[in-house]
């Protein structure tokens, strides 16, 4: 290895600065200094005053510090300094300096949390409300709409919201503490479990927005990941109608479509209803969809699952080539994840065969 020279290392902090200084570009999906609604740009106001402030403490005291160590430094043949004990003056001014810097921070801080708190359109006064259910690791959205809709619509990991409309979000948690945040949206707030949590967010722009679970909760913490797609609110009454039908029928359903739905519904082990040879796989334990007889409610509800862009919590792009892989091994695909911990099939020692997967393949991708 190449010996270390001093100015290697002064560069190293130099580097590492200037990476973490790379990490403030708005052009980076999770950049909160790109605020796009409201909640987010009143924190980002409020980030900003707190930041100047402390801009200002820091010029000043750095100032004062090389002043002082240059103005004051040890000449030579210097003795002992004056030894003086208290400085009435002294003591005053940095009581009070403290408290002025105070003065502005906690006023705005105050200010922001209090006027973040309260909805402009709560749902007593008929604003849309989202449950947001925290799972290891995937979130969960249901949306509770008598208005627009009659039934409720549940989906995952794709949060669909109208632009220029405040959306309430509760927050829950079925297991640990998981927390909601969308950076170019709204600050972090925690699901934790059996205690109710919210928040109301707006996105004034269509468009997509990246969304993460931002507290620790296990070993698929970082592939827990959620999108904000926000559409012009025609567009969203339009989504939200498709969603709350039951998967539309194939136009058509062919064999192969029809032999995955008999091995998502049919118990591990037991031959499949549309071919004896090929056995069931047991999903419908755990996944519903609207239209069959799957009832399972511990994973995904996948009544629409092809119209989603992504799964697994934003870990893989909806595709063919994907499902399969994450069918043949989910835990390979996504760490610790449920469904190969607890699935029947997936602790099996043959898992899924080529033929069950291509069937069930086929079959997702027809839950349009
Ligand atoms: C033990 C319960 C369980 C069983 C059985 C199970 N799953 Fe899952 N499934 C889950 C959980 C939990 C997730 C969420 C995993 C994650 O993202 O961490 C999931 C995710 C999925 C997803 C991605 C959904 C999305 O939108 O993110 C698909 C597709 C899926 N499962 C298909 C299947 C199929 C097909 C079977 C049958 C072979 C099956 N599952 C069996 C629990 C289960
Ligand atoms: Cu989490």
């Amino acid at each position: 290895m190449p010996k270390l020279k001093r100015r290697h290392l002064i560069a190293l902090p130099a580097l590492a600065s200037l990476a973490v200084l790379a990490s403030c570009t708005p052009s980076n999906p999770q950049s909160t200094f790109d605020a796009l609604g409201p909640v987010a740009e009143s924190q980002l106001l409020l980030f900003q005053v707190i930041f100047w402030a402390g801009v200002v403490v820091f010029v000043i005291v750095m100032a004062a510090l090389i002043y002082i160590s240059v103005r004051y430094r040890a000449r030579e043949g210097d003795g002992d300094p004056e030894q003086i004990h208290g400085h009435k003056g002294m003591e005053i001014g940095w009581s009070i300096a403290p408290a002025v810097v105070l003065l502005i921070v906690a006023p705005w801080t105050i200010y922001t949390i209090f006027a973040n708190e309260n909805s402009p359109l709560p749902p007593e006064e008929g604003g849309l409300v989202v449950e947001a259910t925290g799972h290891q690791w995937w979130f969960e959205f249901r949306y509770k709409v008598q208005d627009r809709v009659s039934e409720e619509v549940v989906t995952a990991n794709e949060l669909h919201i109208p632009v220029g409309e405040p959306v309430n979000v509760d927050l829950v948690s079925k297991d640990v503490i998981h927390s909601f945040w969308v950076p170019k949206l709204a600050g972090k707030v925690d699901m934790v479990p059996n205690n109710d949590n919210g928040l109301w967010m707006q996105a004034d722009e269509a468009g997509v927005y990246a969304g993460q679970c931002a507290e620790f909760c296990g070993v698929s913490h970082a592939n827990m990941r959620f999108t904000v797609i926000a559409q012009p609110p025609d567009e969203f009454d339009a989504w939200l109608r498709e969603q709350a039908a039951p998967a539309a029928e194939p136009t058509e359903a062919t064999p192969l479509i029809r032999l995955g739905h008999d091995v998502f519904v049919t118990r591990f082990g037991r031959e499949t209803p549309a071919d004896e040879d090929v056995q069931g796989a047991g999903c419908n334990a755990c996944h519903r969809i609207e239209g069959t007889s799957a009832r399972g409610t511990s994973g995904p509800d996948l009544t629409h699952f092809a119209s989603r862009a992504t799964f697994a919590a934003g870990s893989m792009d909806n595709t063919a080539e994907y499902l399969r892989s994450w069918l043949h091994s989910p835990e390979e695909m996504k760490p610790g994840n449920v469904m190969s911990r607890d699935g029947e099939v997936f602790n099996s020692p043959t898992g899924l065969t080529e033929v069950q997967i291509s069937a069930l393949i086929a079959f997702l991708r027809s839950l349009e």
